[in-house]
């Protein structure tokens, strides 16, 4: 049976509209945490669904934001003043590695990391490829929380995984190996399987591995590759986030892809000049591209 209780999902993309439409429709109350109150509309799936706005949380609520990496240290230093946010449980989903997470996270927050793939084109949202998730914390909780259920029947299929890290460090060396090389050759993701060299994928991967392993998470690079190379099959005419961000001149999430692996390798005592490579030509492109379509 599902209880139905109150949450705040903070995020416009497509990942959080996603989860506000599936939520509502399991008549879990949603309200969405946006720049203006009022309401809000999402179409998905040629039904449209209202939901209220809010610009701060109005009581107890378990917050779902989907964000950028770079909007989670100014969007928890806004919780961090709203006295409800003390009693409030959050789940959170963005791309990559922040350095300092350790002091920006509380330890009861959660992790959410989902290979969905989603898109937005105005107010409609497209669940373009269907992917699973993954629950867990960064401290290794090792009991589910009692929201698992209702998170499980809005969007399944979702795992409980006590210890989130494998999985997170697993997507960001997925997000490393795809996002900035389908900028540098400004294409969809299946054409990387003709555009990248083993070589290159593998120099990647062996520096992220070796950086998990300084963070105590095993992984194993022939598995990343082979991860990577599925995932580019399963999402092939999906345009990656970055490519996206990079087109429309958004901020890019390369410093906690790619840049994060260059600093903390840099950190822990040695380079990895792989990753490094990928972000500097990344942030060359776009900052060229901001100057020629000015
Ligand atoms: O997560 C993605 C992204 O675009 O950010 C991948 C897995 C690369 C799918 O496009």
């Amino acid at each position: 049976m599902t209880t139905k209780r109150q949450w705040c999902v903070v995020g416009q993309g497509a990942l959080g509209s996603l989860m506000a439409v599936h939520l509502a429709k399991q008549q879990q109350r949603v309200t969405l945490k946006l720049r203006h109150a009022g309401s809000c509309d999402i179409r998905f799936a040629d039904h449209t669904w209202s939901f209220d706005a809010v610009q701060e949380i109005q009581q107890p609520s378990i917050i779902f934001a989907a964000v950028k990496a770079y909007q989670v240290a100014p969007l928890l230093a806004e919780f961090q003043a709203q006295a409800v946010f003390h009693k409030s449980t959050l789940i959170l989903s963005y791309n990559g590695i922040l350095t300092n997470e350790a002091e920006l996270l509380r330890p009861n927050d959660w992790h959410w990391v989902t290979t969905h793939g989603a898109y937005r084109e105005g107010n409609e949202v497209i669940h373009g490829g269907q992917g699973q998730s993954w629950l867990g914390s960064l401290h290794g909780q090792t009991a589910k929380p009692d929201f698992f259920a209702d998170l499980e029947q809005a969007l399944p299929p979702l795992h409980w995984q006590a210890d989130i890290r494998q999985r997170r460090w697993q997507k960001l060396a997925i997000n490393c190996l795809i996002n900035p090389y389908t900028v540098i050759h400004e294409c969809c993701n299946g054409e990387l399987a003709h555009l990248v060299t083993q070589q290159e994928w593998q120099d990647v991967a062996q520096e992220i591995t070796r950086l998990a392993a300084h963070h105590g998470v095993e992984l194993n690079p022939d598995d990343l590759l082979q991860q990577a190379q599925q995932v580019v099959k399963q999402t092939a005419l999906n345009r990656s986030s970055m490519l996206q961000d990079y087109l429309h001149q958004r901020p890019l999430e390369i410093d906690y892809l790619n840049g994060f692996v260059a600093a903390a390798s840099t950190a822990a005592g040695w380079s990895a000049p792989a990753n490094e490579r990928l972000c500097e030509q990344v942030q060359s492109l776009s900052s060229i591209k901001s100057i020629t379509s000015k």
